[in-house]
C-alpha cells in the first residue's frame, strides 16, 4: 500500500486492503466478533442511499461497508435489501466447490485472470460453512488471490459462518447480492468443505463447478456427499500429477451411471486443468460460457434464479419465525408450554400447534 497517495485514493487502498484483512471476520447473523466490532458493525445510521450510489460507482469501501452489515445483520438490513434490490440480476454466479487442496481458491484466482482479461468485473467471495473458524484454509486463499488485491476490477471477499446454523444460507446469498449490484458481471463463490452446505451454496449458483484431483480419493467421496448431482461443469485440477487421466476416466464413469438424459440435456464436461499455472483455465471459461448459453436458451436460468428466490425468501421467514418463536410474547410461551410437554398435561403435537396459532395472531 503506497502512503504517498491522496487521502481520499488511499481511503480507498485503505479499504481494499479492508476486504481483504477482514476476510476472517464475518459474524453469523445477530453476532459480531470483538475485535472487529468496528468494521463489521458500522456505526448506527448510515447514510444507505449514499453508500449504495456509492457501490454502483465502484467504490470498493462502500461494498466493502455494505457486506459489513449484511454479516453484521444490520437493523438497515432491510433498507438495503430494498435499495440493492432494482440493481441486481445482472451479475451471473459461479459457485466453486470441492474438497479442502483440491485447488478451488487457485483455479478462482486464475479465473479472475482470465475474465479480467475479458474486461468483466469480479466478485469473489469465499466462503466456509464447515467450520465455526475461518483457519487456514481461508488465510491461504489471502494468499492465493493476493495478485488481484489490487485490482479495481476485482472484489474479493470471504465469510465464515462460526458455526451458526443457517447463517451461511441466510447470509451469503445477501452478499452476493451486494456484488451484483455493485456491479460485478461474474460473482464466483468459493465454498471450503464436503457436505451439505456446499450442495446448499451450489443451489445459489447459477453454474456449480466441482472440482476433485488425483490421488485425493476425491471420486469416493464425491459420491457419498452427493456432489455428482449437484456439477453443471467438472473440474480434474493437478493435472500435472500421476492420476489425472485415472480420476477423469472414473468421474466420467460415475457420471454416466446415473445418467438419465433426454435429447437436449445438458451433459456435464469434465476438464482438466493445471490451475496453478493457469493451464486449461480458458477451457473452464468456455464450459461456464457453454453451461450459460444453453439455460438461457431453455429458460433454465430463470427458472434457477426463481427457485433459489424461493429458499431465500423461505430462509428469511424461518429465520424471523425461529427468532419470534423462542421470543415469548403476548400469546405465546415456548418455556411454558414445554413445562407443561414435561408435566405430561399436553402433548408436543398440541403445544406445536398452540405456539404456531399464537404466532400468527401476536
Ligand atoms: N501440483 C499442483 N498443485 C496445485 C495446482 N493447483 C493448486 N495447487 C496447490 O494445491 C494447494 C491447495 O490449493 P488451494 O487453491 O488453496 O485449494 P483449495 O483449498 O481448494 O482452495 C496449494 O498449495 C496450491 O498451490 C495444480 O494444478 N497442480
Ligand atoms: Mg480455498
Amino acid at each position: 500500500m503506497s502512503k504517498g497517495r491522496t487521502r481520499a485514493v488511499s481511503e480507498e487502498r485503505a479499504s481494499e486492503h479492508d476486504r481483504l484483512s477482514t476476510s476472517d471476520v464475518g459474524a453469523p447473523p445477530g453476532r459480531s466478533s470483538g475485535g472487529s466490532r468496528r468494521r463489521t458493525e458500522p456505526r448506527k445510521g448510515v447514510d444507505v442511499p449514499l453508500l449504495v450510489e456509492q457501490a454502483r460507482e465502484g467504490r470498493p469501501r462502500a461494498v466493502a461497508r455494505l457486506i459489513s452489515l449484511v454479516e453484521g445483520a444490520s437493523p438497515q438490513l432491510r433498507e438495503v435489501m430494498a435499495a440493492l434490490a432494482p440493481l441486481t440480476g445482472g451479475a451471473y454466479v459461479v459457485g466453486l466447490t470441492g474438497s479442502p487442496g483440491v485447488g478451488k481458491s487457485t483455479c478462482t484466482s486464475a479465473l479472475v485472470t482470465a475474465y479480467r482479461k475479458a474486461g468483466r468485473r469480479v466478485g469473489v467471495l469465499a466462503v466456509d460453512p464447515s467450520s465455526p473458524f475461518s483457519g487456514g484454509a481461508l488465510l491461504g486463499d489471502r494468499v492465493r488471490m493476493s495478485e488481484h488485491a489490487s485490482d479495481p476490477g476485482v472484489y474479493i471477499r470471504s465469510m465464515a459462518t462460526r458455526g451458526h446454523l443457517g447463517g451461511l444460507a441466510w447470509a451469503a446469498p445477501q452478499a452476493i447480492r451486494v456484488l451484483d449490484a455493485a456491479g460485478c458481471d461474474v460473482i464466483l463463490v468459493e465454498t471450503v468443505g464436503v457436505g451439505q452446505s456446499e450442495v446448499e451454496i451450489a443451489a445459489q449458483a447459477d453454474t456449480s463447478v466441482v472440482l476433485l484431483a488425483p490421488g485425493m480419493g476425491d471420486g469416493i467421496q464425491a459420491a457419498k456427499a452427493g456432489i455428482l448431482e449437484i456439477g453443471d461443469v467438472y473440474v480434474v485440477n493437478k493435472a500435472d500429477r500421476d492420476g489425472a487421466d485415472a480420476t477423469a476416466r472414473e468421474l466420467n464413469h460415475m457420471l454416466g451411471l446415473g445418467e438419465s438424459r433426454a435429447p437436449g440435456d445438458w451433459r456435464p464436461p469434465i476438464v482438466k486443468t493445471v490451475a496453478a499455472r493457469g493451464e486449461g483455465i480458458d477451457e473452464v471459461v468456455e464450459a461456464l460460457d457453454k453451461h450459460r448459453a444453453w439455460m438461457e436458451e431453455r429458460d433454465v436460468l430463470a427458472t434457477r434464479r426463481t427457485t433459489r428466490a424461493a429458499r431465500e425468501i423461505e430462509t428469511i421467514a424461518l429465520t424471523t419465525l425461529r427468532a419470534r418463536i423462542t421470543t415469548p410474547g403476548p400469546a405465546h410461551d415456548l418455556p411454558a408450554l414445554a413445562q407443561r410437554v414435561t408435566q405430561g398435561t399436553l402433548d408436543p403435537y398440541t403445544a406445536a400447534d398452540t405456539l404456531v396459532a399464537a404466532l400468527t395472531t401476536d
